[in-house]
C-alpha cells in the first residue's frame, strides 16, 4: 500500500515520499538549491517548452517543496496544493487569481486583520470591492450576493471571535450562483476540518500556525481540486508574483507536520478543560469556543469540525485596562500574536492582530477592547490554569471586583 494511505495520521507522516528515490534517506532530504542543471541546451529548451518534465528553477518547483504540497493536498482531501512564503501570499494569490477589476468579494463577518488590509488595497487600487455578512441563512447569503460577486471568502472559525460559518449552507448557495468558495482553514488545521468535503473550491492555511506548529516558520498553503486550475495559479500568479516558500522552510514544516494529529488532539483536550475553568472565573464575562455546548453554533461545529482546536477567545470584565493588566500579570503564558505553537500565547486583537481595522468595522465583527484570544499550548493544562488563575485574582483585587 505504498503511498496510498487512507487515514490522516499516516498521510501526515508518509505521503509523497519514497526513500528509494532519495538514497534511502528516511528523512525527507532538503534540496536547498535555487536552480537545476540541464544535461544539454536542448534539454533546457524542452523543459521550458513543457515537452519534458523535470526541474528548472526553484521558483517554479523544488523536490522538498513538492513533497510538502503532495502531503497537504492529501490531508485536505484535495488534488493539488501550492506552498507559499506566508499565509498572506496564499491569500493574495488566490484572490488575484479569481478576481478582476469591477468584481466583488463576499466575506464572512470577520477576517484576519491583514486580509482586511489586502481587501482594502484591492478596492482602492483595482476597484475590486468586498462586503461582510454573517452568512447565517440562505436568505442572508442571497441578499448579500451582487451581480458582480465572483467569490465567497470565509474564515471558520473566524479569527478571533470563534464565530462559525456553515460550510454546507454557503457552498450550496454559492454553487447556485456560480461563485467560487475560498475557505481559510488556519484555525482548525486539516486534521480537524476539511472544507473541500463540503464543496469549497479552495482551502488555504497560514502554515505558520498549527501545520508547522513550532513557531519558527512563516508559510502558507493553498489547496484545490481542479488540477489544471491549480497549475494555472502556479504558472501565473505564483511564478510571476513570486511568493514562494524556501526549501528549508518547507523542510521544517514537513518535520513539524509529523506530529500534527498528536498536537491537535492535545491542543483540543487542553482547551476543552480550560473552557470549563474559564466558566468558573468571575472576571470572564463571555467565552467563545466552538465545542462548548453554550456556543450558539455548537451544532455547526459538530457537523464540520472533529474537535474544537486550541483557540479560546473570551471577554474580560473591565475593558481594555483590565485586559492589558491581566496580560501583564501572566507568567507562563506569553504575550504574542501568533497561534498554534507549543507555547500558550495570549493577544489583545483590538490593539494587535485586528488593529488595522477601523473601530466601527471591528466592533461590528465583535472585536471589542475586552476581547482576549488565548492560543492554548501543549504545556500541562494545570500549569496553564494556575497561571490564568493567579492573574485573574490580581485583576479582581486591583480593580476591586466583587465575585
Ligand atoms: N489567515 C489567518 C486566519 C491568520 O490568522 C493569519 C495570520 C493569516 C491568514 C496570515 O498568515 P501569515 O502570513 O502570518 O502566515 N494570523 C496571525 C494572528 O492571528 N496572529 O499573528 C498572525
Amino acid at each position: 500500500m505504498k503511498n496510498e494511505f487512507i487515514r490522516k495520521e499516516t498521510t501526515i507522516i508518509h505521503k509523497g515520499y519514497s526513500s528509494e528515490h532519495h538514497h534511502d534517506s528516511l528523512s525527507v532530504p532538503l534540496y536547498q538549491t535555487s536552480t537545476y542543471t540541464f544535461s544539454s541546451a536542448e534539454q533546457g529548451e524542452r523543459r521550458f517548452a513543457g515537452e519534458e518534465s523535470g526541474n528548472i528553477y526553484s521558483r517554479l518547483g523544488n523536490p522538498t517543496v513538492r513533497i510538502l504540497e503532495e502531503r497537504i493536498a492529501e490531508l485536505e482531501n484535495g488534488q493539488s496544493a501550492l506552498a507559499f512564503g506566508s499565509g498572506m501570499a496564499a491569500v493574495s494569490a488566490v484572490l488575484i487569481h479569481v478576481t478582476k477589476t469591477g468584481d466583488h468579494i463576499l466575506c464572512s463577518r470577520g477576517i484576519y486583520g491583514c486580509t482586511f488590509g489586502l481587501l482594502e488595497m484591492m478596492d482602492e487600487k483595482y476597484n475590486i470591492s468586498h462586503s461582510f455578512s454573517a452568512l447565517s441563512t440562505e436568505q442572508e447569503i442571497e441578499a448579500s450576493i451582487r451581480p458582480e460577486t465572483v467569490c465567497v471568502y470565509i474564515e471558520t472559525p473566524i479569527n478571533p471571535t470563534m464565530e462559525l460559518v456553515d460550510l454546507e449552507l454557503v457552498n450550496k448557495v454559492a454553487k447556485k450562483h456560480g461563485l467560487k468558495v475560498i475557505v481559510d482553514n488556519t484555525f482548525s488545521s486539516p486534521y480537524l476540518q476539511n472544507p473541500l468535503d463540503f464543496g469549497a473550491d479552495y482551502v488555504l492555511h497560514s502554515a505558520t500556525k498549527y501545520i508547522n506548529g513550532h513557531g519558527d516558520v512563516i508559510a502558507g498553503l493553498l489547496i484545490g481540486n481542479d488540477v489544471d486550475d491549480m497549475m494555472n495559479i502556479r504558472m501565473t500568479v505564483q511564478k510571476d508574483v513570486g511568493g514562494i516558500i524556501s526549501p528549508f522552510d518547507a523542510w521544517l514544516i514537513i518535520r513539524g507536520l509529523k506530529t500534527l494529529h498528536v498536537r491537535m488532539d492535545r491542543h483540543s483536550e487542553n482547551a476543552q478543560q480550560l473552557v470549563s475553568f474559564l466558566q468558573s472565573a468571575s472576571v470572564v464575562s463571555e467565552i467563545l469556543y466552538p465545542f462548548d455546548p453554550s456556543h450558539p453554533q455548537y451544532e455547526i461545529a459538530k457537523k464540520q469540525m472533529k474537535a474544537g482546536g486550541g483557540l479560546i477567545s473570551f471577554n474580560i470584565k473591565g475593558g481594555k485596562k483590565a485586559a492589558q493588566f491581566f496580560m501583564n500579570e501572566l507568567q507562563l503564558i506569553k504575550i504574542a500574536v501568533s497561534l498554534g505553537d507549543a507555547e500558550t500565547l495570549i493577544q489583545h486583537p483590538a490593539t494587535m492582530t485586528h488593529s488595522v481595522i477601523p473601530e466601527v468595522e471591528r466592533e461590528k465583527m465583535g472585536v471589542s477592547h475586552s476581547l482576549l484570544r488565548l492560543s492554548v499550548g501543549l504545556e500541562h493544562v494545570e500549569d496553564i490554569m494556575a497561571d490564568l488563575k493567579q492573574a485573574f485574582a490580581k485583576v479582581e483585587t486591583h480593580f476591586a471586583m466583587t465575585k
